[in-house]
């Protein structure tokens, strides 16, 4: 009788499906009660006392002692109940109606964990209604007192309507209040069973559906994309064995060490607090006063200010778990391991001048293109990569694994590959999904434990707890986008706003009168990895934590010339920012135990001496097993190259030839790309050959930042309009000066160099020139012969060869 819980469970049922425009059907009605309550009753006592009866003692009591016992837990010890009444909360159970469906619920189910649907609504065809279903007869008045007379107190209409309205807004997330969402599924390689025993991984071709939640840390939920900061890349995966949510960052690793120290960091990153600026931004004193004096932070510091901070799309970033993480197998032997997304469109970023520019114009940049794509169908991908080790191999590396602001360089552990996530469908809903869901790092399965990482260890606790304010209470697991898709029964009850009806009388454990049920899963279920332990209870970090510069000298070293260039800028730009001069003085002192050559370059930036540098934590100087990583440079993973969804402007004016521009737009939507012709205003473009034609857009509403790359087409007909309108000049010095790529078409050059770049200047590879003589009868091949080498060129994203300091447009 003491069996397996899923051996006692029903098939599950389906729901009757209803033909399209039909009536719903009535789910079938049980045959009216055949006996009356009394004998209901009488059978519930006996049920309840033979189920009682079957628990003579609690046996699972001896299991509960000593260490052998408690680290192996017995399964709960249960028994079915003989009869429905046994278990029912009513005798009345089975009395039916349209509000309390048909009598008893499927045995063992909570139909709460079913597919969203069950809770999408579609008002095609309905009337307006209240909250209670009432239908309204008038949505644009008040009942007022006469038709210029007040408003009466009894509109309970309005009322209800405004109080709701009122109470729209629910706290936004203290940090990462700024995101966007999208579902997808997981797909695992290979089966990981000698690794894991956790169900997403059990075997090749397995599918979990994801939701995935990208922001930034900063800002309030109305900031900008394209600011500098780290950005949030949180994973929730719905496993047949619970919610598995994986809450990571752009970055692989963090600021601080500990978790004692994240409120006084995120309070020195946002707003100050006495004027409540700058948004969304960390060039600000407080910030940099904090960084100066953790120099832990150093790290994630140049993470930060290197071209990380500033991604081109969402699609683009790399995702790392941060922490060392175990992976537990079935036997309960467990590894080390540290989590890593790999874009498969590569990792790309935007230029400052150009995040900054799309912050002004579109706030919503990486929204709207992560939106857009998966609109597109161009499906965004990301490979889940593992580093795995032994505690032994933690043991000799120069860093400790448990510290946060410490990677795992490819070279001493190599990355494996063992899934790819698709994001394939934007939420119905903005809030409530990507705005209601809730990622807690507490969110674990079988076969994946915690690292005692202290800051991990804060984090277990935090993500609970901010949900308890942010969804108002306890029962935020029942939200629908939070719901597991595996079963979820317990004992718990209560609290506001609670969804389920739990049956019975039972609400506790051990219990006789519910057969044992929810029993404990024993082995089976949830066990922490039993680590021994012998140690003195402390507030002290490990010895390893006390170096702090060996990974940022690590990072800096390893990244090209060109990304170091940009990192000393970023830190240049935001330190002048800085009011305090003892603060810039303090950073740059900071610096020095980097690498000197940086911190030469920020004095020199910002005008100052070299100070002395900071005096180290640690008594030696640690040096990293390997001088150079390549790994870590943002070039090392250029992606798939492919160029689908970038979109191209084609600059068009009166005198533009029709025949010419319609050629390569052709040929451009061939390759995917998204060609617009962009005009100087709306309406028809005369041209002198072929159709007139239509502007999409204008050069004022989407200026340059907004484009991949850019088609400048001129005439000796359209050339003098185009060369004396000045956002037109600016639009190509941005193009240019962004390095991107430029396709010339007939009169193009003299375009480019009436927007100040020089002949000489325009020779790189990211500057295509065709068709020089717009009355070439055989240009046709030439033109497709530059089209694909300009998309060629589009492929490389960007043509870094061409960026100068100060730029020369
Ligand atoms: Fe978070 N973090 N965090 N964090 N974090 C939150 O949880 C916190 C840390 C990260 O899209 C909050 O639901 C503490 C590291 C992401 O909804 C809060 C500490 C990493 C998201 C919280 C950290 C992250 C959050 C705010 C140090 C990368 C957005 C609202 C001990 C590995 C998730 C919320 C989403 C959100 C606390 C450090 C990533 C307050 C205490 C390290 C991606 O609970």
């Amino acid at each position: 009788p003491f069996g397996h819980p899923m051996a006692q469970r029903p098939a599950s049922k389906t729901a009757p499906k209803s033909a399209p425009g039909s009536a719903p059907e009535k789910s079938p009605r049980p045959a009216a009660a055949v006996a009356p309550n009394s004998d209901k009753r009488a059978r519930q006592e006996e049920g309840a006392q033979a189920v009682a009866l079957a628990f003579p003692h609690n046996a699972n009591k001896a299991g509960e002692y000593g260490l052998e016992s408690g680290g192996a837990p017995p399964e709960g010890r249960h028994h079915p109940v003989p009869n429905d009444e046994a278990a029912a909360s009513t005798v009345t159970e089975t009395t039916d109606s349209d509000k309390l469906g048909a009598g008893t619920p499927p045995r063992s189910e909570n139909p709460n964990n079913g597919p969203l649907d069950r809770v999408r609504v579609d008002s095609a065809e309905r009337v307006l209604t209240t909250n209670q279903g009432l239908p309204i007869a008038d949505n644009q008045h008040s009942l007022k007192a006469g038709s210029r007379g007040p408003a009466l107190l009894e509109d309970f209409i309005l009322r209800e309507k405004i109080s709701h309205f009122d109470h729209e807004r629910i706290p936004e997330r203290v940090v990462h209040a700024r995101g966007s969402a999208a579902h997808g599924v997981f797909v695992c390689h290979e089966a990981l069973g000698t690794l894991t025993k956790a169900d997403l991984f059990a075997e090749a071709g397995k599918e979990t559906p994801v939701f995935v939640r990208f922001s930034t840390v900063a800002g309030g939920g109305g900031s900008a994309d394209t600011v500098r900061d780290t950005r949030g890349f949180a994973v929730k995966f719905y496993t047949e064995e619970g919610n598995w949510d994986l809450v990571g960052n752009n970055m692989p690793v963090f600021f601080i060490q500990d978790a004692m120290k994240f409120p006084d960091l995120i309070h020195s990153v946002k707003p100050e607090p006495h004027n409540g600026m700058p948004q969304a931004a960390s060039a600000h004193d407080t910030f940099w006063d904090f960084i100066s004096l953790m120099p832990e932070a150093v790290h994630h510091t140049l993470w930060a200010m290197s071209d990380r901070g500033i991604p081109r799309s969402l699609r683009m970033m790399q995702g790392f778990g941060v922490h060392t993480f175990r992976l537990v197998d079935a036997e309960g032997a467990s590894r080390f391991v540290k989590f890593h997304w790999l874009p498969q469109a590569g990792t790309h970023s935007l230029l400052w001048d150009e995040a900054v520019k799309i912050a002004g114009c579109d706030g919503d940049f990486h929204r709207r293109d992560l939106w857009e794509s998966i609109e597109s169908g161009l499906f965004p991908k990301w490979d889940l990569a593992l580093q795995v080790f032994s505690e032994e191999e933690a043991d000799t590396f120069s860093f400790d694994v448990l510290d946060p602001t410490k990677l795992i360089p490819e070279e001493l552990v190599p990355l494996r590959v063992v899934g790819t996530m698709t994001l394939n469908r934007n939420p119905d809903n903005f809030f409530a999904e990507t705005e209601q869901v809730a990622y807690c790092t507490s969110h674990i399965v079988p076969g994946i434990d915690f690292s005692n990482d202290p800051l991990l260890q804060g984090r277990l606790f935090s993500y609970q707890d901010t949900q308890l304010t942010r969804l108002g209470g306890p029962n935020f697991h029942e939200i629908p986008i939070n719901q597991s898709v595996a079963q979820v029964h317990n004992n718990q009850r209560d609290g506001m706003h609670r969804q389920a009806l739990h049956r019975g009388r039972v609400s506790y454990e051990p219990n006789s009168l519910g057969g044992g049920c929810p029993h404990q899963a024993g082995v089976a279920g949830f066990r922490s990895v039993a680590e021994p332990m012998k140690e003195h209870k402390v507030r002290i970090k490990p010895e390893k934590f006390a170096d702090h510069y060996s990974q940022a000298t690590l990072f800096f070293a390893s990244q090209t010339p060109l990304e170091q260039r940009h990192i000393a800028a970023a830190i240049t730009f935001e330190l002048t920012r800085v009011q305090v001069p003892a603060i810039r003085q303090r950073m740059v002192s900071v610096l020095r135990n980097v690498d000197e050559g940086l911190a030469a370059k920020v004095a020199d930036g910002l005008g100052i001496e070299l100070p002395e540098a900071q005096p180290r934590a640690s008594g030696t100087v640690v040096v990293s097993e390997v001088a150079a990583s390549p790994a870590l440079s943002l070039f090392a993973r250029p992606g798939d190259g492919n160029v689908a969804g970038r979109r191209i402007a084609l600059l068009a004016a009166d005198g533009s030839d029709g025949t010419l521009m319609a050629a390569v737009c052709d040929a451009l939507k061939a390759a995917g790309t998204v060609p617009l012709v962009l005009g100087t205003k709306l309406g028809p473009i005369s041209t002198t050959e072929g159709n007139p034609l239509a502007a999409d857009t204008t050069v004022s509403a989407m200026p340059a930042v907004l484009w991949d790359a850019a088609v400048l087409h001129a005439t000796a007909e359209s050339l003098p309009a185009l060369r004396a309108n000045g956002v037109v000049l600016e639009f190509v010095r941005d193009q240019y000066r962004h390095c991107k790529p430029l396709l010339l078409l007939g009169e193009g050059a003299a375009l480019l160099e009436a927007a100040g770049v020089a002949a000489g200047r325009s020779a790189d590879a990211g500057i295509v020139v065709a068709n020089p003589n717009s009355k070439d009868k055989r240009r046709d091949d030439p033109t497709q012969a530059a089209v694909k080498q300009f998309l060629a060129a589009l492929s490389l994203h960007r043509h870094f060869e061409r960026e100068l300091d100060p730029p020369p447009v």
